[in-house]
């Protein structure tokens, strides 16, 4: 009998030619890129370290606005002692260990460590989420076709990643000449040790992508102190979750070819059909849990005897969680996909794919391993595999199930481990329960009416942000926006300080009747601080912030037991208490996504401008923050710019 492969070479002929591709001679790829993926890895620039006169410089910069002038003056002064005491010291330290350390960047290691050692549980707190758009043929939305379809993508991703073919990540400046077929004969011929620098001559700029390694096969593991990234590339199984109970069935067979989408749609479809009970003990709700005390659970889970099916959850490719929730509003989507009833989630695993009864998908994530640009090439892969190329179809039978072939994984559980679960059950429960979300859709204009305006769309919503806030509380304060580093070598991001005093300025004049400014005033404000952000966006990106850097020194200064005047100031604190959490992104295979406050009186503004809409979704702990008020305050905020860009004064 001819297997899947030989089938297909003998049908296939030259089908999948693409542009930037060879012929694919074999079906378990998506591509095969005719320049390796990691072509330009090992000459990917490293993270500069910014100079200390320009990291204090930057950070005085943002400090001003959230600092009365008396506190500024304060810590202008500290900022002062510290570029003529300790800084310079600290700052040759670090490049001196920067320079002995050129396989990675100086940040990777505080980065993993920042994630690693925080002891509060991952969800609310640091795993986000990110919806995919929904299928375009409807036919193909049941729970059980998409989560096949996606299911048989997400290997193709894989064995293509693994293969060095999947098409390395590049940031395309002038797409019409490097997004070719040329750029690629070019750069391929160039020796991996220069390959960059012939990239960048086209104005395109590979990204570092040594997170994908940890995409697939891998899982955060509880350690008291500081947990730890375990990965077993071996692992040839899936886990499924479904009613708290955990699943494994092989998704890739013992040649390495991924199982026939009818074998995995059988799989999953006996899962779906498993009529037991919801689990009484619903184990994965302990990734949930405060990291010590689940790492505690966890050497008693292994103690009692459950170490083999703890090994088949950390090492499967990935945890697809089929969910009961039939969310019909974007808020009860929201909630259901960042945090869930707790009893359906592992939480530490590199990532969950989710999909609920009306076959709606998002991906939630595990932080610590990898940040939004990874996960989102993945998303963008399967969404376009998985809604052009489909497996399995509505009049698809799935295959004769092997009995032996779905895992139920057993676990053994004592009083001790019984009421750790109800114990992480009550607290997760009340967690989830202080959480605000809401969302804002507006349409009344878009990014195609920014950008004629001239101005930069992301400034403007920055902009817009600002002023909501100052619209609800009459005040500026930590505003912290992620920027991808991955242009250099083991970067990760860097913060974008979007609160700035060309903001505070344009705030001012809009909502404060002290000022009478003409709407030609007002306008030159707003450009100015569209001119500001983007200046600042372009030097985050390049590794040109302040906050990486500084993080870098105290870390260092902690280690030699000192504190510098700087990390002392009320103003460090303040500026590290980042009351306004921001991120966007842009994808046609994304439409919606979120992640948790970073603080008790802060929000987590999810934000996009479209060309055919501008969305937010806010997530918030009340009574101490109102997010339905600052939803408000931002369409409000957006009708003002609306008035002013069409060269009216805004209603009062
Ligand atoms: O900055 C970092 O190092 C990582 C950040 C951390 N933080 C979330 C706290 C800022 N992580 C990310 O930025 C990844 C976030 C991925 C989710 C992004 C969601 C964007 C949502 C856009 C859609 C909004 C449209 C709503 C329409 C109603």
């Amino acid at each position: 009998v001819a297997t899947r492969k030989e089938k297909f070479l003998s049908t296939a002929g030259n089908q999948r030619i693409c542009l930037y591709s060879t012929t694919t001679s074999d079906p378990d790829f998506l591509h095969e890129s005719i320049v390796p993926t990691d072509h330009f890895q090992k000459s990917l620039p490293r993270l500069p370290i910014p100079k200390l006169e320009d990291t204090c410089e930057r950070y005085l910069r943002s400090q001003e606005v959230i600092n009365s002038a008396e506190e500024f003056s304060q810590t202008k002064a500290a900022v002062q002692d510290f570029l003529s005491k300790d800084g310079p010291d600290l700052h040759k330290e670090l490049v001196a260990t920067d320079k002995q350390n050129k396989h990675t960047s100086y940040v990777s290691g505080p980065w993993f460590d920042m994630y690693l050692a925080d002891r509060r549980p991952v969800v609310l707190n640091h795993n986000p989420f990110m919806v995919f758009t929904d299928d375009p043929q409807p036919g193909y939305m049941t729970q059980l076709i998409r989560a096949t379809n996606m299911v048989v993508s997400s290997m193709r991703f894989m064995k293509t990643l693994r293969a060095n073919i999947l098409e390395p990540e590049v940031y395309h400046l002038d797409p019409k000449t490097s997004d070719t077929l040329k750029f690629r004969k070019f750069v391929r011929l160039l020796p991996k040790s220069v390959s960059f620098y012939g990239a960048y001559w086209y104005k395109a700029f590979p990204l570092d992508m040594s997170q994908y390694g940890n995409l697939f096969n891998s899982t955060r593991i509880p350690r008291k102190g500081r947990d730890e990234i375990f990965r077993n590339a071996e692992a040839r199984h899936l886990l499924v979750l479904r009613n708290g109970h955990f699943y494994t069935f092989d998704v890739i067979d013992e040649h390495g070819d991924v199982v026939s989408p009818e074998k995995i749609m059988a799989n999953l479809d006996h899962i779906l059909k498993d009529n037991r009970p919801p689990s009484d003990y619903p184990l994965a709700v302990l990734t949930a849990e405060d990291r010590n005390r689940w790492a505690d659970i966890r050497e008693h889970l292994i103690k009692a005897g459950n170490s083999s099916a703890l090994s088949a959850i950390d090492s499967a490719v990935f945890s697809l969680v089929l969910d009961n929730d039939m969310p019909d509003n974007p808020d009860d989507l929201s909630r259901s996909f960042l945090h869930g009833n707790g009893t359906n989630r592992w939480l530490d695993k590199c990532f969950e794919l989710i999909l609920n009864k009306k076959g709606q998908a998002c991906v939630n994530f595990e932080h610590s391993w990898g940040d939004g640009v990874a996960v989102l090439r993945y998303m963008n892969e399967v969404y376009k595999d998985s809604s052009k190329n489909k497996y399995v179809h509505p009049d698809t039978v799935p295959a004769n199930v092997d009995p032996n072939d779905v895992v139920h994984l057993e676990f053994k559980l004592d009083s001790n481990l019984k009421d750790a679960i109800r114990e992480a059950e009550s607290s997760f429960n009340s967690r989830v329960k202080s959480l605000d979300v809401a969302h804002l859709q507006y349409n009344t204009f878009t990014k195609k009416f920014v950008k004629e305006q001239k101005f930069s769309p992301d400034s403007v919503m920055q902009l817009v942000i600002q002023m909501a806030y100052y619209r609800q509380y009459g005040k500026f304060v930590g505003t912290y926006e992620s920027c991808s580093t991955a242009a250099f070598k083991h970067g990760r991001t860097e913060t974008v300080r979007a609160a700035t005093m060309a903001t505070k300025k344009v705030c001012e004049m809009i909502l404060c009747n002290k000022t009478d400014a003409s709407i030609d005033e007002i306008r030159a404000a707003i450009k100015e601080c569209s001119s500001v952000h983007s200046q600042l966006t372009k030097e985050a990106a390049l590794g040109q912030g302040f906050d990486r850097h500084l993080l870098a020194l105290r870390n260092l200064s902690q280690e030699i037991g000192r504190t510098p005047a700087i990390f002392q100031d009320q103003a460090y604190a303040k500026i590290n208490h980042n009351i306004l959490s921001t991120s966007t992104l842009a994808s046609p295979a994304v439409v919606i996504g979120g992640f948790g406050p970073v603080v008790k009186d802060g929000y987590g503004i999810g934000y996009a401008i479209e060309d055919d809409r501008i969305g937010f979704n806010i997530t918030s702990y009340p009574p101490d923050t109102n997010v339905s008020g600052l939803i408000d305050c931002l369409a409000h905020s957006l009708d003002d710019l609306f008035e002013i860009f069409q060269g009216r004064q805004p209603k009062k």
